[in-house]
């Protein structure tokens, strides 16, 4: 009686130790299979023509991340069974020539197979796609936009038909992004206050924002329809309310939309204003060979007129 119940204890505990690891596996399992919908789980839906560069990425990181974790739980499960009550306790320092070799071994397979491999493809989609701004400026149609972070909304600049910024014919919008589906979208961004960072979910890029300096980024549309403009870095205490909408319209939707605007603003123009003249000249492709960035400073960092709320800028803005 005695004996069956400790063996019926025994065999509970392994169990359990087992039912634990399963249970720890197949939540890893469904946690990395994520699919992609519009909403729920996984990343949000990718309308970019080189997101998916990106989601290789991380489904290669994650992939390689599931394997090496199947691996140690399989390990784990292997140990739980086998070194039982009945099995007689070894001990060992772990530093003989065999057991180094083995470690060393294995940390070099998975440094070169998993991170080489990430390096290596990252390091050409970079140089040949996310800062290879001179292939994107050479684009005929290529649309520029200048944003000014501030806490806790975006400003939007487009140079309008004459294709300089600060002039009459500028669009301005506030936390409102129209862009033409199919061709390079180039992004400058430059912060008022604090670090933001200017993210586009559903395009698969994001840049901070900084003061003092102009950064950059650029990305093409695939589909048309409205998506998140988010801000990813915590920027204060209004932070979570940092969103704008990012409208991708086919490209006569688009040209009629920024005719108009143009129009709109120009009438409104004031020349005298100062404040309103956020924008700068626009940095060229070739201004830097690392691509993260481009020093300058915005003309003037101060109030476009949409933002005159006093209460989000900070104290420097507001002279
Ligand atoms: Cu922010």
């Amino acid at each position: 009686m005695n004996i069956g119940f400790t063996m019926m204890n025994h065999l509970k505990k392994r169990l359990t130790s087992l039912l634990v690891t399963l249970v720890a596996l197949t939540s890893a399992t469904f946690a990395n299979a994520a699919p992609v919908p519009a909403t729920g789980w996984g990343l949000p839906r990718d309308v970019s023509v080189d997101g998916h560069k990106i989601d290789w990425l991380i489904n290669a990181t994650t992939f390689f991340i599931t394997i090496l974790f199947v691996i140690m739980c399989i390990w784990m499960a292997a140990a739980v069974v086998k070194h039982g009550k009945d099995h007689q306790a070894e001990y060992d320092h772990g530093d003989s020539g065999h057991h180094v070799a083995f470690a060393m071994a294995i940390s070099a397979v998975i440094f070169l197979v998993v991170d080489g491999n990430l390096w290596f493809n990252s390091t050409i989609d970079v140089n040949t796609t996310f800062w290879n701004y001179t292939e994107a400026e050479k684009h005929p149609e290529a649309v520029r936009i200048e944003i000014n972070a501030h806490q806790w909304a975006w400003d939007a600049r487009y140079a309008g038909p004459d294709g300089k910024f600060n002039t009459a014919d500028d669009i301005v919008t506030l936390n409102d992004i129209r862009v033409p589906v199919g061709v390079p979208i180039l992004f400058q961004l430059a912060s008022t206050d604090v670090i933001h960072s200017f993210s586009l979910p559903n395009l698969r890029i994001k840049q901070d924002a900084m003061p003092g300096m102009i950064n950059r980024m650029w990305t093409t549309a695939k589909e048309t329809g409205e998506f998140d403009i988010a801000c990813t870095q915590h920027c204060g205490t209004h932070h979570y309310k940092m969103k704008g909408l990012l409208t991708i319209l086919k490209m006569d939707e688009y040209k009629s939309w920024s005719d108009k605007m143009s129009r709109i603003h120009a009438r409104g123009y004031d020349p005298k204003d100062q404040a309103a003249k956020w924008g700068w000249a626009w940095k060229k492709a070739d201004t830097n060979d690392d691509g993260i960035s481009v020093e300058g400073k915005p003309k003037s960092a101060a109030l476009a007129p949409e933002r005159s709320q006093s209460v989000s800028l900070a104290p420097e803005a507001r002279n």
